[in-house]
C-alpha cells in the first residue's frame, strides 16, 4: 500500500500523534468550480478545519500515487485543472497506472480515505441519482460508494440538478443513514429545505460523533451522509434557483452532454445564468460544513 499512497507532512503528523483527520475532494476545485475562486476556497477550507482543531487532507492522483494531503501548489496546480482528469472509483488504477493528474470525486475521495483509514470527508453535494434516470441510468458512483465504504460526508445536501426523492430512495435501499444537523429536511444545497423529510435528526457534534461509534462498533460498512444547511444569509431563493436549474437541465439536453460532463455542466451554466450567485453560495456552504465537519471530528476522534 505504501507504494500507493503519500502522505504530506503535516497528515502523517497527524496520524501520529493521532489528532482527528478530515478528508477533502479535489474534483471540487478542478471541476466543480472557476478559477481562482476554487484554489482560495480550498486554501480558506482547509484553515477553516485547522482553527477547529482538526487536520485537513485533501486527497488527488499524482503521478501515479495518491496524495493524501496537497501542497499549496499541488492545489494551485489542480484549481488551474489543465490536463486533470475527473477521477471517480473507476478511473482510480488507471490514472496512477499512467501516471496522470486525478481530481478525486467523492467516490473516489471515500475510496481514498479509507485506505488511509481517515473517516470524515467534507464536501459541498454529492451526486445522486439525476433526473430523467429512468431511462438515462445516470446514478453517480458516489451513491454505491457511501453505501460500501466506511467513510462518512458532511455535506449541504443534494442539488436539485438531481432527482432528490430518487436519490433519497436509492440511500434508503442501500441503507445509508441520512442526518438532518439541526434539520428534520433534506436542505438541497442552494436551498436550507426541500420537501423530503428526514428521519434522523442531530444537533450536537457529540451526537453525531455517538453515531459514528456506534455505527463503527457494530461493524456496519458503509458511510453516514450528514446533510447540513447552507446558513441562512448565504441561501438563494427557491423559485430563483429551480428556474435556472431546469434551464441548464435544457441547456444540456439541447448539448446532448451526457456522462461525466453533466455535472460540471450544469455547475458552470447554473454559475452563468445566476451571474455567480451560485458560486457564492456554493462556497459559504463549503466552509460552512468544513466547520461543522471538524466539530464531529473533534468529537468523533475523543470517543476512540
Ligand atoms: N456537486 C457539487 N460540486 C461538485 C460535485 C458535485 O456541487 O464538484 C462533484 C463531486 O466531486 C461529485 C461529482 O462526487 O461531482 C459527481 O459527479 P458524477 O455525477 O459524474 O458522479
Ligand atoms: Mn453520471
Amino acid at each position: 500500500m505504501e507504494q500507493y499512497l503519500s502522505f504530506s507532512k503535516e497528515v502523517l503528523e497527524a496520524k501520529e500523534s493521532g489528532k482527528p483527520i478530515i478528508a477533502l475532494e479535489s474534483t471540487i476545485i478542478s471541476h466543480g468550480m472557476p478559477y481562482p475562486q476554487n484554489v482560495q476556497t480550498a486554501r480558506e477550507v482547509e484553515q477553516i478545519i485547522r482553527d477547529g482543531g482538526a487536520v485537513p487532507a485533501t486527497i488527488a492522483i499524482v503521478d501515479g500515487k495518491i496524495k493524501i494531503g496537497l501542497s499549496d501548489d499541488e492545489l494551485e496546480m489542480f484549481g488551474q485543472s489543465k490536463n486533470v482528469a475527473k477521477a471517480s472509483r473507476k478511473d482510480i488504477a488507471y490514472l496512477i497506472a499512467t501516471k496522470q493528474l486525478g481530481a478525486t470525486t467523492v467516490a473516489a475521495t471515500m475510496i481514498c480515505a479509507d485506505l488511509a483509514d481517515i473517516r470524515i470527508f467534507v464536501t459541498g453535494g454529492i451526486g445522486g441519482v439525476h433526473r430523467g434516470a429512468e431511462t438515462t441510468m445516470d446514478i453517480s458512483a458516489d451513491l454505491e460508494e457511501i453505501a460500501q465504504t466506511d467513510v462518512s460526508i458532511i455535506c449541504a445536501g443534494a442539488k436539485s440538478i438531481l432527482d432528490l426523492g430518487l436519490t433519497m430512495e436509492y440511500l434508503e435501499t442501500k441503507g445509508v443513514p441520512v442526518v438532518g444537523v439541526g434539520t428534520d429536511v433534506l436542505p438541497a444545497f442552494y436551498t436550507r429545505t426541500s420537501p423530503i423529510k428526514l428521519e434522523i435528526r442531530v444537533d450536537e457534534a457529540a451526537t453525531a460523533a455517538e453515531l459514528l461509534k456506534a455505527k463503527h462498533d457494530l461493524n456496519m460498512k458503509g458511510g453516514v451522509v450528514f446533510a447540513n444547511p447552507i446558513p441562512e444569509e448565504d441561501a438563494l431563493e427557491e423559485a430563483f434557483i429551480t428556474s435556472i436549474i431546469d434551464q441548464a437541465l435544457a441547456e444540456a439536453n439541447e448539448n446532448g452532454i451526457h456522462g461525466k460532463e453533466v455535472t460540471p455542466f450544469l455547475l458552470g451554466k447554473v454559475k452563468e445564468l445566476t451571474e455567480g450567485k451560485s458560486l457564492d453560495a456554493n462556497i459559504a456552504l463549503v466552509k460552512n460544513n468544513a466547520k461543522v465537519g471538524a466539530a464531529i471530528a473533534v468529537a468523533y476522534n475523543g470517543l476512540k
